[in-house]
């Protein structure tokens, strides 16, 4: 049996090229590489954390289902399905929240940002959601969990959580490991000492950007006060980041896009860097135009998949009810 990998977005607004290039290009690539069992989600239940208006919840499943396609996450290699589709989410999470210390949420990084950041709405979801991202992964037995490093510490509990329960209960659960991509962490355009963020559509580059988006944004991201094309995280975070996204984008190697663009001036880097984005992207642009044209296509692909992946969570969820003693 293929090893199984298993990873979600929330369906919170418009993918950012962080989303991208942490993780969704990595979808693709590993499911492509033939070698892995592919299980992606759209964590709709997760979303719910932000308080969004029904109609805009749906409207953000649809698209995000339609930029998994359109980027070529294919339904015949891999299983894409809605987390609330699929009970045994909600169901492992409570049974995993009987064995979660509180302490250890209050610790984690993001409940702390998110709860800086939406001060309106502090609400036990947001502490909670490490446990149904546990469930997310548990459920389906997965060795590898491909994201960005923001959620390595969410990761470490779901891993700690399987630790805990096999010890108490008898090995049921495999511990995941996280699969990082050469940029796990793009930063902000405006900003780059903070990380690209959906919350903070601002900094953001969307990967459904039009051309004149993509340049107008690029030209005037923060670059540091030295001149010239350089990479160092620390005295140039501004000019690094945009480094590392050419290089991504490009699969050129960031010395050598440096070597190209030595003695040249921001503006000619970046106009290139603008360039490559903007191509990059045509293709999806097109694709995700198409799909959003006909949506009952998108439905019928998201209804299979969360068919096929409530099989697989259902055997687990009966093999952990029956462990605790509900069944
Ligand atoms: N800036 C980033 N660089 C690299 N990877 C990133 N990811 C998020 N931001 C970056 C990765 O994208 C995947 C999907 O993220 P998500 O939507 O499920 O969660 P998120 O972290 O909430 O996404 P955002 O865009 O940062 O929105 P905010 O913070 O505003 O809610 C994950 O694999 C994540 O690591």
């Amino acid at each position: 049996m293929k090893p199984v990998l298993v990873s979600g977005i929330q369906p919170t607004g418009r993918l950012h090229i962080g989303n991208y290039l942490g993780a969704l290009k990595n979808f693709v690539e590993l499911q492509n590489s033939g070698k892995y069992q592919c299980y992606f989600f759209i964590a709709d239940l997760h979303a719910l954390t932000e308080n969004p208006e029904a109609k805009n919840l749906h409207e953000n499943i649809k698209n995000l289902a339609a930029d998994f396609i359109a980027v070529g996450l294919n339904p015949k290699k891999s299983v894409i399905f809605q987390q609330s589709k699929i009970p045994a989410h909600s169901e492992l999470w409570w049974i995993l929240s009987i064995i979660t210390p509180p302490g250890e949420l209050e610790r984690m990084t993001q409940f702390k940002d998110k709860s800086r950041k939406q001060i309106e709405n502090i609400n036990a979801g947001l502490l909670y959601y490490p446990v149904l991202m546990a469930s997310d992964i548990l459920l389906y037995d997965a060795e590898g969990v491909p994201t960005g490093d923001d959620q390595d510490q969410h990761l470490e509990l779901a891993r700690t959580l399987a630790r805990k329960f096999n010890t108490r209960f008898g090995k049921t659960f495999k511990e995941p490991k996280n699969i990082h991509t050469a940029a796990p962490r793009i930063m902000d355009l405006r900003v780059p000492g903070k990380k690209m963020s959906k919350s903070d559509p601002m900094g953001c580059l969307f990967i459904d950007d039009s051309p004149e988006e993509i340049r107008s944004k690029i030209m005037s991201a923060t670059t540091d006060s030295h001149a010239g094309v350089q990479y160092d995280k620390f005295s140039s975070p501004g000019m690094s980041n945009l480094l590392e996204i050419y290089s991504a984008l490009s699969g050129k190697k960031i010395d050598d896009i440096v070597s190209i663009f030595s003695g040249k001036g921001y503006a000619e880097f970046k106009k290139s860097l603008a360039e490559t984005i903007s191509d990059y992207f045509a293709d999806f642009r097109k694709k995700k135009k198409t799909l959003l044209s006909k949506p009952s296509g998108i439905k019928s692909i998201l209804a299979a998949g969360s068919r096929k992946a409530n099989l697989k969570a259902s055997k687990k969820i009966t093999e952990v009810k029956k462990k605790v003693g509900l069944i």
